[in-house]
């Protein structure tokens, strides 16, 4: 049987990955790579929607490559590349807007959200059509599986509407992809606040660990974590939500048990707890930052491993994008 197409991509607004992007949806790259052809890339064009120093974002989306190898996303057994090397992303996103009606794009709540927070003068017509080049992302790819975040359901549903559009109106050029909506191996809330969902956008990073940050700047996050008053290590979402995030992330780096680490911690305090935790999660950590590191400082080996991804990607989305010019009655050059 041929292997399934998956694409997936995240944007480099951020110098670091954090701990809910890792076992949140990260992880599930690694794994999905193994046994299907998956594409993933750097979403550097969608990054634009949101006002970004050049200088930063150049360095974003190399640490963003960077910690995605770090982490396991294999260049050799999948195909990592930057959006912006290939050119078809926008040019098939052209032909989708003029297949998308305003309406339609005016209800995506993603947009909504953002835009009503950025209020008129600051929201950007790339924020508008952001998920029509997503769209564009996903059927250049005929990818069958596009492994993302609940939150992007509703994009993926544009996506197939788009790609279902075309089919109909002028010819069979897209395949039809699903969403796999990871069910987050873990959703991680944030250790200052651990009602809310660990977020990039956090008012503040001191609830939020980051995938580069240094083993003692994770340990005090750990150690000043939020927790309840009580005494029992014990997994009760409502009462303990602290205690509870904290167990999830100890299972998912572990690999134990939350009953086990229960009885482990039994009649200890929740200062031990804490400590180990964060010792766990330093320890996975410390060879993902390092790996980064190396990755950085060597950055003509990490081009030319984004170009191998980008040759690859560019030869699968013009073949792509040339079928559906032609369908359209584009007229070809030479
Ligand atoms: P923001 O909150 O600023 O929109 P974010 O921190 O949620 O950003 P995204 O770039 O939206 O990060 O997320 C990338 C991927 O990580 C998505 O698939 C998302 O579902 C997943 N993810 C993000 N935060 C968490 C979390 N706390 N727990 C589990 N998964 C998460
Ligand atoms: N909008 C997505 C990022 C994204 C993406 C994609 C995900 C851009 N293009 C294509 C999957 C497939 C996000 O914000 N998580």
């Amino acid at each position: 049987m041929s292997k399934k197409r998956v694409l997936s991509g995240i944007q480099p607004t951020h110098d670091s990955f954090h701990l809910g992007n890792y076992l949140g949806a990260l992880k599930q790259w690694v794994a999905l790579q193994k046994d299907n052809d998956a594409f993933y890339c750097v979403v550097d064009l969608h990054a634009l929607t949101v006002e970004t120093d050049p200088k930063l974002l150049e360095r974003r989306t190399l640490l963003s490559a960077a910690q995605l190898i770090a982490i396991g996303v294999d260049p050799k057994q999948c195909t990592l590349f930057i959006q912006s090397h290939v050119p078809a992303h926008n040019q098939l996103a052209w032909v989708l807007e003029c297949l998308t009606g305003f309406g339609e794009a005016g209800r995506m709540t993603q947009f909504k959200d953002k835009s009503q927070k950025g209020g008129n003068d600051r929201t950007n017509v790339g924020l508008f059509t952001y998920p029509i080049l997503q769209a564009a992302d996903i059927l250049l790819y005929q990818a069958d599986f596009v492994p993302v975040g609940e939150d992007q359901r509703q994009h993926i549903e544009l996506t197939r509407d788009l790609g279902q559009r075309f089919n109909s109106k002028y010819k069979e050029v897209f395949n039809i992809p699903q969403a796999q909506i990871i069910k987050s191996l873990a959703k991680i809330n944030d250790l200052q606040d651990p009602t809310a969902k660990m977020s990039k956008s956090a008012n503040s990073m001191s609830g939020v660990i980051e995938l580069l940050d240094l083993p003692e700047v994770t340990i005090k996050k750990f150690k000043s974590s939020v927790t309840d008053t009580g005494k029992e290590v014990k997994y009760d979402e409502k009462e303990k939500a602290g205690i509870s995030n904290l167990l999830t992330i100890h299972s998912a780096f572990s690999g134990k048990s939350i009953k086990d680490i229960e009885s482990e911690f039994a009649g200890k305090g929740y200062g031990d707890f804490k400590t180990q935790v964060g010792e766990i999660v330093v320890a996975a950590l410390d060879p993902i930052r390092k790996r980064t590191e190396e990755l950085m400082g060597d950055q003509s080996e990490l081009l030319r491993i984004l170009k191998s991804g980008a040759d690859k990607a560019n030869e699968v989305a013009s073949k792509t994008l040339a079928d559906a010019y032609a369908a359209l009655g584009l007229i070809k050059n030479g």
